[in-house]
């Protein structure tokens, strides 16, 4: 019982991060490696498809987190990573993504939410 609180208080503390991250940027990627260097092919795919779809995005590379690699599957109660959120929105994973962007339906989300995209589907 003794760490009981304390571990509490971290659990409470890395959701409010993730909470405050997904809400002050409008598309962050939950993922393994970062953009620049991707550490797992299905993070890789989604920084594809949002590089080639061409919206600003924030990486956070769990690998350098225990706690958050934890604590997102927690916060979005889905156990894998990549995990995309877009304006506070927990989208999914890289099969969803993909999928996603496949039918036209990820660029849709970003242009409905305001948000810029650079290859808009025809
Ligand atoms: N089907 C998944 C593939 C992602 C996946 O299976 N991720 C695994 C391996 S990278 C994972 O995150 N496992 C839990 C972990 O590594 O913490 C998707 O659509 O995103």
């Amino acid at each position: 019982m003794a760490f009981a609180a304390p571990q509490k208080d971290r659990i409470m503390s890395i959701q409010q991060f993730i909470d405050n991250e997904v809400k002050s940027n409008d598309v962050v990627l939950f993922m393994k490696g970062t953009p620049q260097a991707p550490m797992c092919g299905f993070s890789a795919q989604v920084v594809q498809i949002l590089d080639h779809v061409g919206v600003p995005y924030k990486g956070h590379n769990v690998l350098a987190s225990d706690e958050l690699r934890e604590g997102i599957k927690a916060f979005s109660n889905w156990p894998t990573i990549p995990q995309l959120y877009v304006k506070g929105e927990f989208v999914g994973g890289c099969d969803i993504v993909r999928e996603m962007f496949q039918a036209g339906e990820l660029q849709a989300l970003f242009t409905n939410n305001g948000i810029a995209v650079q290859q808009p589907v025809e």
